[in-house]
């Protein structure tokens, strides 16, 4: 079928532009699967606000504003440098439980990690 040909080439170009763009392909793999590994943080939000991983996975964040925020563990387990745009910060969360985590910069920024 030709739509279904077309559909697939635009899977196929969008995948591509994701690699180089980093974002679009998160939100696209977010829409199939709940299995997450990238936050955006992009109008002083994280984004998603709420993720669930595995245990063992490595979480990474990538800052889009032109502004700097930090990624920190209300727990003190961890506290990102400040990101500038485009920059981005990993945590291998290892240990199941629910990690709560903000801006040092804008502390309304939250998000929740339920690691499981
Ligand atoms: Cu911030």
């Amino acid at each position: 079928m030709k739509i279904t040909t077309l559909r697939h080439a635009l899977a196929i170009a969008l995948g591509a532009a994701s690699i180089l763009a980093g974002t679009a392909g998160f939100h696209l793999a977010q829409a199939q699967d709940q299995q997450t590994d990238m936050i955006t943080i992009k109008d002083f939000m994280f984004s998603p606000m709420s993720v669930t991983i595995k245990a063992g996975s490595t979480l990474t964040w990538k800052n889009l504003d032109d502004e700097p925020h930090t990624v920190v563990s209300d727990a003190g387990l961890f506290r990102s440098a400040a990101l500038d745009q485009n920059e981005t910060f990993e945590y291998k969360f290892t240990k199941p439980g629910v990690y709560r985590i903000f801006c040092g910069i804008h502390p309304n920024m939250r998000e929740t990690i339920t690691v499981q």
